[in-house]
């Protein structure tokens, strides 16, 4: 149900900006892009140049938002933040721990959501000198065969607090929103993945890797010599 009218003004407040029309959409960006991906997404350039209110648009957007949604912002200062917890889940022995050791998450053996099924559970510090702009995860794929994955998997928050050498399949903490897509991972490489993601106020995050398909993939732990990161770009104070 889109809000009445009077609940938009203030979405036309936007300094530098006439609004000529006002329409929301009923449905999330990654709704509309999923399905129109379903068939096969076209895009189509009206102009040659992005106009010059797209910009005051999207930085008033992003400053709203408090994550950047376009490009890395390459001139600004970044701080990186090593996983101070990492921990796979495993639905085969949904009590079973396995904080240590390398992160495996598969979607399952035959079908997504089987007895194969497995997630990764990681934590980050956040701790910059400034407002955060854009965050990007960083992996180290494993170097055994089959590590590697065409679909590794979404990545999502959690909220609800967790132990490294506690966590299981049975107490993990749910999935909330989606912040970014792993896509495909290769054999032994770093992958770097940028986050929708409001840092803002917050002195940790969980992020969760879900599976979508059933091509599991292996990621380096923090007890290997390539940890999990969070790299985390700033506008400084
Ligand atoms: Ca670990």
């Amino acid at each position: 149900m889109p809000p009445a009218p009077e609940e938009l003004q203030p979405v036309a407040g936007i300094p530098g900006l006439q609004a000529d029309t006002v329409q929301v959409l009923e449905q999330t960006t990654w709704d509309v892009i999923e399905e129109a991906a379903a068939g096969g997404l076209t895009f189509a350039r009206r102009h040659d140049q992005p106009l010059p209110e797209w910009a005051t648009w999207r930085e008033q957007f992003e400053q709203d938002m408090g994550f950047g949604i376009t490009d890395w912002p390459a001139d600004k200062p970044t701080k990186s933040f090593v996983a101070v917890a990492d921990a796979s889940v495993r639905l085969s022995a949904p009590d079973a721990n396995y904080g240590s050791g390398g992160l495996s998450e598969d979607g399952g053996d035959q079908a997504l959501g089987d007895a194969s099924y497995g997630m990764v559970y990681l934590r980050f510090p956040v701790d910059v000198p400034g407002r955060p702009l854009m965050a990007k995860l960083r992996l180290r794929v494993g170097d055994s065969s089959h590590a590697n994955s065409a679909d590794a998997g979404d990545v999502y928050l959690a909220e609800d607090p967790w132990e490294e050498m506690e966590i299981t399949y049975s107490n993990r903490p749910v999935p909330t929103e989606r912040v970014g897509a792993l896509g495909e991972v290769k054999l032994d490489a770093v992958e770097e993945r940028l986050l929708l993601l409001d840092l803002r106020g917050r002195k940790e995050v969980t992020l969760v890797i879900k599976p979508t398909s059933t091509d599991a993939a292996v990621f380096v732990s923090r007890e290997g010599d390539d940890p999990p990161q969070l790299i985390v770009a700033y506008e400084p104070n």
